[in-house]
């Protein structure tokens, strides 16, 4: 399944980097967003997942985002979150970037996480941007408010909102100064996040791709090893450990 080549550039390599998507949370038990039970296949992100759509009908929009929030704290990372944290105590350089808001990558032990797109478990003030932790589901209000009387969202990165610009900067530079970089679980079509395989690449990391099915770069990378990451990335830490 591994090529010769991975194995000696990961076991040379100081400096890894690592981008997740939903796929890596899937045999979790959370849908991933285009799969066939993909959230999109139900929900409408334009109807949900945008800034317009929660001003226009906020209940709405708290009502889905406290199902996936239940869904979440009802979950337990998978043997593909437990080998990346592993992997991490492994690389002196290693930095993880997720496009997932599950927080299950710091369930499972990984410290230098780059949340691409915020966390669900977190709200945020529409007006002071006053940051809430600990929202309790059960007791919210179908429209949960702010101290200061603002409007609280969800945490997370909407369609058309722009990244938190150190998160996105700091991505970019572990890509381009990773020697190895992995992409695993997701079908690279949402951007920026989709351009750190190619920015690695670009600065002559080796680029391997983990995922279920071929993705739109499965022909550019370095190498595209088809599977479940909670399989593929247990076996590739253990190869590495021997
Ligand atoms: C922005 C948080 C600047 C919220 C999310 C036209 C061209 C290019 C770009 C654009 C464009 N029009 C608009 C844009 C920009 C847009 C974009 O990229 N749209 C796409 C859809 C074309 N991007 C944005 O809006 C970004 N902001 O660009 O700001 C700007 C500002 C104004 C105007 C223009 C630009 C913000 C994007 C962030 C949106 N928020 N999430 C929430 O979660 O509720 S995105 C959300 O969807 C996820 O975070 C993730 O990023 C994405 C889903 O992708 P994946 O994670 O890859 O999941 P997917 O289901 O697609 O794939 C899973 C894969 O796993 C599959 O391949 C499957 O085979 C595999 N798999 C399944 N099981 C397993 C597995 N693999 C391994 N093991 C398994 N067991
Ligand atoms: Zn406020």
């Amino acid at each position: 399944m591994f090529s010769p080549t991975l194995i000696e550039r990961l076991k040379t390599a100081r400096s890894v980097a690592v981008l997740t998507g939903a796929g890596v949370s899937a045999e979790s038990g959370i849908p991933t967003f285009r799969g066939e039970s993909g959230l999109w296949k139900k929900f409408r992100p334009e109807e949900l997942a945008n800034f317009n759509a929660f001003m226009a009908n906020p209940e709405l929009v708290w009502e889905w985002y406290n199902w996936r929030r239940k869904l979440i704290s009802e979950v337990k990372p998978n043997p593909g979150h437990f080998a990346l944290a592993q992997l991490e105590q492994l690389k002196p350089e290693f930095v993880l970037i997720t496009q997932n808001v599950d927080n299950l990558h710091h369930l499972a032990g990984n410290e230098k996480v780059y949340e691409l797109h915020g966390n669900i478990m977190r709200s945020r003030c529409v007006d002071c941007n006053k940051i809430i932790t600990n929202l309790n589901p059960e007791i919210t209000t179908k429209i949960p408010r702010c101290a200061c009387g603002g409007l609280l969202r969800p945490d997370v990165v909407w369609f058309g909102e722009m990244l938190p610009a150190h998160v996105i900067e700091l991505a970019f530079q572990a890509a381009r100064e990773s020697e190895v970089f992995l992409t695993v679980g997701t079908s690279a079509q949402v951007q920026p996040a989709a351009s750190l395989p190619i920015e690695a690449l670009r600065n002559g990391a080796y680029v391997v791709e983990i995922n279920f099915e071929p993705t739109v770069i499965s022909h550019v990378v370095d190498e595209s090893i088809l599977g479940k990451s909670g399989e593929v990335l247990p076996q590739l830490i253990n190869m590495l450990k021997n």
